[in-house]
């Protein structure tokens, strides 16, 4: 199967007919390939969104909404067809992408559908001298790049503000997994989507989406993914001012106190740890403990982690498929080596698992555990992204709040603990964007999403991402004598 770019509302080759394979992880074997753009391919699409950009941006905020309902319903319409593509391509469990990955790309849409009808700007009145109204419009041409782990809900999670907001969009899913924002082109070409309001260009990072941040027309750029690649998008864009909105890596800490609801905890713990085999920025990787509860959470975690058997991920029945690529799953593999040589002890998992039949030769890692590491290791500060989790006691709470906030990564944390106050002191002192009290990965598209430190800039979410794709302009206006 060919995929083509989505230019100015039709399908197109590249224009240097390049293409790059792409693979089905549970197989390892290639079933498609994507167009390898360039600059040339990023031209075309910005001439298609400069013309765009004049009616969709005056068109209104009614008009606008009634899009996104029209895209959120045609994904709705073929639901089933990108779960599967979803599941295919990125590996992971059919039952993920049904109930996360797919339902929450269609309520991205809706929900902006509804917020930018409900979205306004200030005015501010100076008693018997003047009064300033602020205009926020939209920026012009803006550039939307996303990562493979939850390929469709990331792309929509940053082209329905776009869009809302009245921008146009060069967008760029990862050239990993390119299948749904495909089959996203597609959904536009059914419902007659206004041409050149979303144009759709496929390839790598180093090419297609380095010629989108840099092209001068593109007036912000709205990034997910690694964070040395954020370092290389804010060095283009920070030269020439460009807005930049960057979702980056994570090292999250898990901690859980000997007061918590024991059972809630050990259940989402393994859910936090290794759902979308820990390709997910939120989940928790380090695990800290507090030490009377230590040997019964290692027993009774590590029992249940033994049963997480990575199978095909098609299969309703499976709950762990396989990581992304051959180079994510090696590198993964190598942070347990790491780990390994920095005294730690595999407790469950750490080898690459080969199920039996028609994913013989796919990209699958066995859980994994491991204890006995120093917080300060490699291991527990660099992001591994994968399913391998570290467990580690602790005795107070300074103690811990220490090892919390000792990467360099401040996206998230998990707090397990009844105590009240406890989790008030906690959620003040940890160093990073999101707080999850007694749960975890619950999300209400209104609150603000992001982290400190590395793990970037910015917030998405809400109407914080319609701020970020409009500007605001005040207007004063005298009406003294
Ligand atoms: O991400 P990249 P990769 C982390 C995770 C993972 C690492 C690398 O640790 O192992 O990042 O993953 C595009 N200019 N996360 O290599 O390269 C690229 O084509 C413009 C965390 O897949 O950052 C893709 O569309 N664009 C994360 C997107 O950026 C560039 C999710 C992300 O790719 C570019 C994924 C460039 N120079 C990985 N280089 C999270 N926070 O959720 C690449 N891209």
């Amino acid at each position: 199967m060919l995929i083509q770019n989505y230019i100015n509302g039709a399908f197109v080759a590249p224009v240097r007919g390049m293409y790059i394979d792409n693979f089905e992880p549970a197989t390892g074997e290639v079933y498609s390939q994507i167009p390898d753009s360039d600059e040339e391919d990023v031209a075309l699409a910005v001439e298609a969104a400069e013309t765009a950009f004049a009616e969709w941006s005056v068109c209104g905020a009614e008009t606008r909404s009634l899009w996104l309902e029209k895209l959120a319903e045609g994904i709705r319409k073929h639901f089933d067809m990108f779960a599967e593509a979803e599941s295919k391509d990125n590996g992971k469990p059919i039952s993920l992408a049904q109930r996360v990955d797919i339902p929450r790309a269609i309520s991205n849409f809706e929900f902006y559908a509804k917020a930018i009808t409900q979205f306004s700007s200030n005015a501010h009145y100076m008693e018997n001298k003047a009064i300033n109204y602020t205009l926020r419009q939209p920026l012009g041409i803006v550039g939307c790049i996303s990562p493979w782990n939850l390929p469709l809900y990331l792309f929509s999670w940053k082209i329905a503000p776009a869009l809302a907001a009245g921008n146009t969009v060069i967008a760029k899913p990862s050239e990993i997994t390119p299948m749904t924002a495909y089959l996203l082109s597609k959904v536009c070409d059914e419902i007659s989507f206004p041409k050149g309001v979303l144009n759709i260009v496929h390839g790598l990072g180093t090419n297609a989406g380095q010629a989108i941040v840099a092209h001068p027309k593109v007036k912000a750029i709205s990034f997910t993914g690694g964070t040395s690649t954020g370092e290389k998008i804010a060095s283009i864009a920070a030269p020439v001012f460009k807005k930049l909105s960057l979702e980056l890596g994570g090292k999250n800490p898990n901690i859980i106190f000997a007061d918590c609801d024991y059972e809630k905890m050990l259940q989402t713990t393994v859910q936090s740890s290794f759902a979308n085999q820990g390709q997910i920025c939120l989940c928790g990787s380090r695990i800290f403990v507090e030490r009377p509860i230590y040997e019964k959470f290692k027993k009774d975690f590590v029992e249940r982690v033994k049963q997480l058997i990575p199978a095909d991920p098609n299969k309703k029945e499976t709950k762990i498929g396989a990581v992304v690529s051959a180079s994510h799953m090696e590198k993964v593999l190598s942070y347990v080596e790491l780990a390994k040589e920095e005294g730690g002890v595999v407790l469950v998992g750490g080898y690459r698992y080969n199920p039996e039949g028609r994913c013989a030769n796919g990209w699958f890692i066995a859980p994994t555990v491991i204890e006995g590491l120093s917080a300060f290791c490699r291991t527990n500060q660099e992001e591994i992204f994968g399913p391998v989790v570290t467990i580690m006691p602790f005795d107070t709470e300074e103690e811990v709040l220490s090892y919390a906030n000792s990467t360099k990564y401040g996206l998230a944390a998990i707090l397990w603990t009844n105590h009240l106050a406890r989790s008030q002191r906690m959620a003040q002192h940890l160093h990073c964007g999101i707080i999850w009290v007694n749960c975890w990965l619950i999300r209400d598209l209104r609150t603000p999403f992001g982290g400190v430190k590395s793990s970037g800039v910015g917030r998405e979410g809400g109407f914080d991402a319609l701020e970020f794709f409009t500007e605001p302009k005040n207007v004063c206006i005298y009406y003294g004598e």
